[in-house]
This record gives C-alpha cells, sequence and structure tokens, in this order.
C-alpha cells in the first residue's frame, strides 16, 4: 500500500541524480526549433545529436494540494553562438507557479508572461532561487562551464504546455560574443543570420 510519509529521497547536486528517478533524457535533435541559427542546430546534430539534459522527476501523489519536483541537469555547450537551453514551456494549469533552485553551475532563466508580453533573463546559479509566478513561461539556458542543476517544485496539477512555445519560441536568446554572456532580442539574431 502506498505509504504516505515514506517521503524522503536522496539528491546529488554534482551528478544532478535523485534517488529513486529514472532521469529522463533531451538530446538536441528533439529541442528542433528551439534555437535561433538553423544551420548551427543541423551541423550540431548531424555531428552526434549530444545530451543536452535531464530531468529526474518525483510525483510523490496528484491532489489538488500536491506537489511534484524534478532536478534537472543542463550541459554546458553550444548551438553556433547560442547556449544550450531547455525546450521551455507555460504550466497547462496556467495559475500554476513554481520555484527553482539553483544546486550547482551557473546560468539564466527566460521568463515571458503570456498576458503582458513581458520578459526578463534572471540568474539561475548555486544556491540562488528563482520564482516563476503563473502564466510565465520558462526555459533554463546554461552559460557556463559546467553543468547547471536546479531543483524545480510544482503544484502536481501544473502540467507542461509545450505547443504554445513551439509555436511562438521565447523573444529572447542567449549567445556568446566576444566571449561573454548577451542576451538578445530574437528578431535581431534572424535578421543577422540572414
Ligand atoms: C522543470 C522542467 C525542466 C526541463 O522541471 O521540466 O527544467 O525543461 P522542459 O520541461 O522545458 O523541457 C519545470 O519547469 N517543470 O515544471
Ligand atoms: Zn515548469
Amino acid at each position: 500500500m502506498h505509504d504516505p510519509f515514506s517521503a524522503v529521497r536522496r539528491y546529488d547536486p554534482r551528478a544532478g541524480t535523485l534517488s529513486g528517478a529514472v532521469p529522463a533524457e533531451r538530446r538536441l535533435r528533439e529541442l528542433a526549433g528551439v534555437f535561433a541559427d538553423d544551420k548551427a542546430f543541423a551541423a550540431a546534430c548531424a555531428a552526434g545529436n549530444p545530451l543536452v539534459y535531464t530531468v529526474a522527476s518525483a510525483e510523490p501523489a496528484d491532489g489538488a494540494g500536491d506537489l511534484h519536483y524534478g532536478i534537472g541537469t543542463l550541459y554546458p555547450g553550444r548551438v553556433g553562438a547560442e547556449f544550450f537551453q531547455t525546450k521551455g514551456h507555460l504550466h497547462a494549469m496556467r495559475d500554476a507557479a513554481e520555484t527553482y533552485i539553483g544546486l550547482r553551475g551557473k546560468g539564466l532563466m527566460l521568463l515571458e508572461d503570456e498576458r503582458t508580453g513581458a520578459c526578463t533573463a534572471q540568474p539561475l546559479e548555486a544556491n540562488g532561487i528563482v520564482y516563476v509566478p503563473g502564466f510565465v513561461a520558462h526555459r533554463t539556458v546554461n552559460t557556463g562551464n559546467e553543468p547547471l542543476v536546479y531543483l524545480g517544485v510544482y503544484p502536481a496539477r501544473a502540467g507542461h504546455d509545450y505547443g504554445t512555445i513551439a509555436e511562438k519560441n521565447f523573444k529572447q536568446v542567449v549567445v556568446e560574443r566576444n566571449g561573454r554572456v548577451e542576451v538578445l532580442a530574437r528578431a535581431d539574431v534572424l535578421a543577422s543570420l540572414r
């Protein structure tokens, strides 16, 4: 029988593992449409389709007040000038918020409010916390040289809507230029690639 109190898990912030969870893997080819530079994307897929990130999730219960959580491990790397990043999503239950707790590495979260269009890039790194309010699309970007490992805690019923992002993508793109991390408008990046 399900024991509601057998709730202890162990995680390893270096490896990004969570006891009792088999991590889901996202390889580059599954991120079609995410990166701005189509040619660089095709070349990187052909050159070995690298592992971009894993997510090890815990879903203890599914009631209205329950929580799920997952450890994401986003590897360092780039497609052209653009840093490795997650697919990004809105929650299917739009008002579901999420707390991201940085465990290792250094990166940014792209946040975009679908109601107002307001967008921002906030630092996500070891010892930092980013609160993602409801109605806000979120994507994680690794701007460092080591894995970016973080814990995300969200309502059990949040669900993931990837379709809206697949259609619209985020307005901001994070690239390396002259050895620096820069957050640019996607429209400008696309124009410069033409
Ligand atoms: C996170 C994400 C994780 C992977 O646990 O699921 O960072 O990103 P994608 O789901 O966009 O591929 C979360 O935000 N859960 O709600
Ligand atoms: Zn989420």
